[in-house]
């Protein structure tokens, strides 16, 4: 999925994300003008449990990647914005961490981005994941959106891999346990009733200006992106109790001209005269990142017999960041112990703090 993200530049010394901006109520028209065509704007959270589809959703309904994705449970740790703007309204979706029962500092600010989202948004879709059957995190989740006054869609995911006659009771299970406004099957991988989804969402939404430029897409920034891509990597290639204990700190970003060289690999022309022209530049990216882990045997797995797997978590972020600026980038990476980051507010705050 191409990646056209318009981030914004992180906020200096921003340690907490930003709160989401409220939408304006719009003024009353004077009676005897012409009624304005009626513009929709308001905060949707994708709320469930791990797993379950949110961030793979957030990126369908948005056209592009935003949002990392993975089969490991809470991939996502801090809520990020994907902003929609039509003619008809402007949506800002919420993605957010998997619904859990916390037990690490971590986990409890993770939680505390579900709670807030909840708070902020005029509309909460739950996910669940068609392929799971109905359990005690289930009925946690429920609880938690009994205390909601917000509109609720329940979206069943993953229609696509499963039989048709499963979903059925899985709407008869819910109808019977919560008041929902909308019950939608759907699958975000395929986008399966997506505009079925959107059209609904867009009704339900009060009617407001938009809060958002039109480019905006993200409140994320591109330091919290490049991150994000890392770990996304890091994600793909570990696994039991590595995906949880591995968290990614970007310690720089240096954007640079770089002089062509080495013709013919960077591109240096020819000149009519036989020379060659070498006063041209081109631009490059050095970014240096370090990925935590809590132990040493942590570090030794994540960097891989002869350092041969943190090369390849390196090279395949590295392309990814490379597609998302559109020219070369050097990525150093180093793997760092930190003992208990999970419970280390300092380390949290490092890293919630590069989200901008
Ligand atoms: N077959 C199928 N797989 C899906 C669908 N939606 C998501 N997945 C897969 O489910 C897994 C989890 O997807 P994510 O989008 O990371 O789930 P999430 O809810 O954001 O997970 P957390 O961030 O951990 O809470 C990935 O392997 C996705 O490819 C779907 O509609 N159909
Ligand atoms: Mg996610």
């Amino acid at each position: 999925m191409p990646r056209t993200t318009k981030t914004k530049t992180p906020a200096k010394n921003a340690t907490k994300p930003a709160a989401p901006k409220k939408p304006r109520a719009k003024k009353a028209a004077p009676k005897k003008t012409a009624p304005k065509p009626v513009f929709k704007t308001g905060y949707v959270a994708l709320i469930g449990r791990p797993n379950t589809g949110k961030s793979t959703l957030l990126n369908a309904l948005l056209g592009q990647k935003l949002a990392i994705v993975s089969d490991k449970p809470q991939t996502t740790r801090i809520s990020i914005l994907g902003i929609k703007t039509t003619d008809k309204g402007q949506t800002i979706f919420i993605d957010n961490p998997g619904i859990h029962k916390p037990l690490h500092t971590l986990n409890k600010r993770m939680m505390n981005f579900v709670y807030s989202s909840l708070e902020t948004s005029d509309v909460v879709c739950l996910l669940v994941d068609a392929t799971e059957k109905f359990g005690h995190g289930d009925e946690y989740v429920l609880e938690i959106l009994r205390r909601v006054k917000t509109p609720v869609f329940l979206l069943i995911n993953k229609v696509d891999i499963v039989r048709k006659d499963t979903v059925l009771p899985i709407i008869g299970r819910y109808n019977a346990l919560f008041p929902f406004r909308e019950i939608i099957p759907i699958s975000a991988l395929k986008g399966v009733n997506l505009d079925v989804l959107e059209g609904l969402l867009t009704a339900a939404l009060p009617e407001a200006e938009k809060i958002y430029s039109d480019e905006e897409v993200s409140d994320q920034s591109e330091r919290f992106l490049f991150a994000e891509i890392i770990r996304e990597k890091i994600l793909s290639k570990v696994t039991q109790e590595l995906p949880f204990v591995t968290a990614v700190y970007i310690e720089a970003i240096e954007k640079k001209e770089q002089p062509v060289r080495d013709y013919p690999r960077s591109g240096a022309v020819p000149l009519e005269d036989g020379g060659m022209n070498f006063g041209e530049s081109r631009p490059v990216t050095l970014v240096r990142a370090s990925i935590f882990v809590e132990k040493d045997n942590h570090r030794k797995i994540v960097i891989g017999r002869h350092g041969s797997l943190v090369k390849q978590i390196g090279i395949e972020a590295r392309r990814e960041i490379e597609e998302y600026v559109g020219h070369k980038v050097y990525l150093d990476l180093q793997v760092r112990v930190r003992e208990d980051w999970r419970n280390s507010e300092d380390v949290l705050d490092l890293i919630e703090g590069q989200k901008g």
